[in-house]
């Protein structure tokens, strides 16, 4: 049996990064997005995979414009045309108002679309698919405000709401467990920040910070494999894969914290009870790089920077130049020479940090019983100043020379 895991797909973002591509009309980064989510989806009819699992975050937010719909729309139509089964498990992002207001997916499942199934709730789904029934229990995003009463959290503090909320995820999670059937394999697909994830973009995108599940509420024998989205940093939690824990990752980087991380999605080969093996594989994401330069003590500003600029693959990739300068040295920067040099960048933004003096150093605090003689307040002063640490010797000898000679014989 196969299963492919993809997730974060945030189609419609990093629209920032990109430009209009003359040919389409449409953003060079929608268009960066869709492809790696076809190549998913080509994949998965490639492969023949019994069940495509989507752990969340569809778009940027629950609202997204209609073309970018019909474009998410369109690629996973493909999957249910060939009667592959699909679920759609609601993320943070695709929620309109926790509770209330529905979700961006939740279209799916009014329209009734065959083979797709929107899991908006704690749920287990049985799925009959070609090479057999498959179990998913679906955990999507959740708040306290989605399981606890008022009455339950009234007067608490943070650290018991969060108690309470991880007790009733506790309870709840364990009854769809008891009630799979251990004959079939069971797979659970959650949205949700686990502890121990390295964080990546999903820590700025969050507006709300929920709470951290532990992972031996995760790690559990019934299931064969554990499907998470949410953090956009490909990983597994779990290395003694009993069961497997994994963030898929996002599909494509979507800011330039994910500038170092690979990109792509999981095929899941299920070969029997507790007999699971999973590969990562990588999609071809738009590199980003970072050029970061401090011209403050260059003797040649201008050609640092260029030369910065030149050691870097910059072809098509989402370029940022971050320079420190002083004031003085600012009318040695030919702007225009620096644009020739990153014109063959997919796009890129330059930033000047204008360093108006150099930092100064504090000392550490001195209690005011405390009084320094001249020398111990230049050796304190001295510790701190890294880009004298090869003067120190020489400079307190001369002090004690000076001050020899200026004190009274
Ligand atoms: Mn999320």
């Amino acid at each position: 049996m196969k299963v492919l895991h993809l997730s974060d797909i945030h189609l419609g973002s990093s629209f920032n990064h990109g430009k209009i591509n003359p040919a389409t009309g449409r953003n060079t980064r929608l268009e960066d997005f869709l492809r790696n989510l076809s190549i998913c989806i080509d994949e998965a009819l490639r492969e023949e995979v019994d069940l495509v699992l989507f752990a969340g975050d569809a778009f940027p937010n629950s609202t997204p414009p209609p073309y970018i719909q019909s474009a998410f729309a369109s690629q996973f139509r493909r999957l249910a045309e060939a009667g592959i089964p699909t679920v759609f498990l609601v993320g943070n992002h695709d929620q309109h108002s926790p509770g209330e207001g529905g979700t961006s997916l939740s279209i799916y499942n009014t329209l009734g679309v065959p083979n797709i199934i929107v899991a908006e709730k704690i749920a287990t789904h049985t799925i009959s698919a070609k090479s057999g029934i498959l179990q998913v229990v679906a955990l999507p995003w959740l708040t306290p405000k989605l399981l606890l009463t008022k009455e339950e959290t009234a007067g608490a503090t943070l650290a018991e709401v969060e108690r309470l909320f991880l007790q009733k995820i506790q309870v709840i999670l364990e009854a769809e467990i008891r009630r799979l059937q251990p004959q079939h394999p069971a797979i659970l697909l959650a949205h949700l920040m686990a502890e121990k994830a390295t964080v990546g973009a999903e820590r700025y995108l969050s507006v709300g910070k929920g709470f951290c599940i532990p992972l031996s509420l995760l790690i559990r024998p019934e299931f064969d494999y554990v499907a998470l989205g949410h953090v956009h940093k490909h990983q597994n939690l779990n290395p003694q894969n009993n069961p497997p824990v994994v963030y898929a990752g996002s599909i494509e980087r979507v800011d330039f914290s994910e500038e170092n991380e690979e990109k792509g999605f999981v095929l899941v080969h299920i070969r029997g009870k507790n007999q699971v093996e999973w590969e990562f594989r990588p999609l071809p994401a738009r590199p980003f790089v970072t050029i970061e330069v401090d011209l403050t003590t260059s003797n040649n500003p201008q050609k640092t920077l260029l030369s910065a600029i030149a050691q870097k693959k910059i072809h098509e990739a989402v370029v940022r130049v971050i320079y420190r300068i002083r004031p003085e040295q600012q009318d040695t920067i030919n702007i225009k020479q620096l644009h020739q040099a990153l014109s063959e960048a997919h796009s890129y933004t330059l930033k000047a940090e204008t360093v108006t003096h150099l930092d100064r150093t504090r000392l550490p605090e001195i209690g005011t019983g405390n009084t320094l003689t001249p020398l111990e307040a230049l050796t304190l002063y001295l510790e701190n100043r890294k880009d004298l640490q090869d003067l120190k010797g020489d400079i307190l000898a001369a002090a004690k020379q000076l001050l020899e000679k200026s004190l009274p014989s």
